[in-house]
């Protein structure tokens, strides 16, 4: 592991004890050991890469995901004495794993079960966005949004409520113009109190489908998945895509995986997602 020592000052503030005042260590590639594991999703094109570049620095790790040609970045960082790895998700417009980009992102989310997962958004384009984010709401709590491009917005003269949207959606708002690095202090405090549980969200998720059929039949298959596994953190969600025919949702079922996530235990599976492997010479 390669250690940089060049840090920067989370915030102008002069006020030693303030949290914002912690000091961001950006550490270099094949980070072994760390103490919570950040995912970065987003649609295409919102700035993912340049908010992982302002966290992990230049130097980090690309790879495939395993038994993929997807490209994979991760990086490492030091916050608040504790260790952070950040693994930058393919940019994503769903998670209904139609594509692999999707089906690398959500099995990402689902079974990496990241301390936190920051959503990248584009302020410019809200509405296109919030699709996305909603889809990750439904499956873990412990979400972050960054409404990134607020640089742009504001040219636009476009002004988001981002507390609004943040009470609207349950989970913390952090408006950044990553490029610029604005905001971005304000992100890790935020990502890292979502991690260590200080902040606890509740994300907005949707109670009803607008069909009392399909309501019903999810009423009861979820009523059984957290009979059959309790502590899941969606078992709505599982119930739907199950309703769906989503066939790696019921093999994680049939083989256990599922099980081990309501354990909160990380397979042997999930450490293998964990681990970046290694594009051939
Ligand atoms: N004005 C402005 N530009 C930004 C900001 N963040 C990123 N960009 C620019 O937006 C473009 C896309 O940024 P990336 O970081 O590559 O976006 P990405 O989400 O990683 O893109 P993909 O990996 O292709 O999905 C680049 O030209 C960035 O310099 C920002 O906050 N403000
Ligand atoms: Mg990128």
């Amino acid at each position: 592991m390669t250690l940089r020592t060049d840090t920067l000052h989370a915030s102008g503030s002069a006020c030693a004890t303030c949290p914002m005042n912690q000091h961001l260590e950006r550490l270099g590639v094949k980070m072994t050991n760390w103490d919570y594991v950040v995912a970065l999703a987003g649609n295409p094109n919102t700035g993912k890469s340049t908010v992982f570049n302002a966290l992990t620095g230049l130097r980090q790790h690309t790879g495939n995901w395993p038994g993929k040609t997807v490209a994979r970045a991760e990086g490492g960082f030091q916050y608040g004495n504790k260790r952070y790895k950040l693994v930058d998700l393919p940019g994503t417009y769903s998670l209904l794993a139609a594509s692999v980009d999707e089906e690398i992102a959500r099995d990402f989310i689902l079974f990496g079960q990241p301390d936190v997962t920051a959503i990248v958004v584009d302020a410019t384009r809200l509405e296109r966005n919030l699709n996305l984010v909603l889809q990750v709401l439904e499956i873990t709590n412990k979400a972050v949004v960054c409404l990134n491009l607020v640089d742009e917005a504001r040219r636009h003269k476009l002004i988001v409520d981002h507390r609004r949207l943040a009470r609207d959606l349950g989970v913390p708002v952090v408006p950044t113009a990553a490029r610029q690095n604005e905001g971005i202090p304000e992100l890790l405090q935020v990502m890292s109190e979502v991690a260590t549980g200080v902040i606890e969200t509740r994300p907005r998720r949707l109670r009803s489908t607008a069909n009392p059929a399909l309501d019903a039949a999810v009423n009861t298959l979820s009523g059984q998945l957290e009979a059959a596994f309790p502590g899941l953190p969606n078992a709505r969600w599982v119930a739907l895509r199950l309703l769906d025919g989503d066939q790696q949702i019921e093999r994680a079922i049939r083989d256990g995986s599922l099980g081990d996530l309501s354990r909160g235990d990380k397979t042997q599976a999930v450490s293998e997602r964990l681990t970046i492997a290694e594009v051939p010479a």
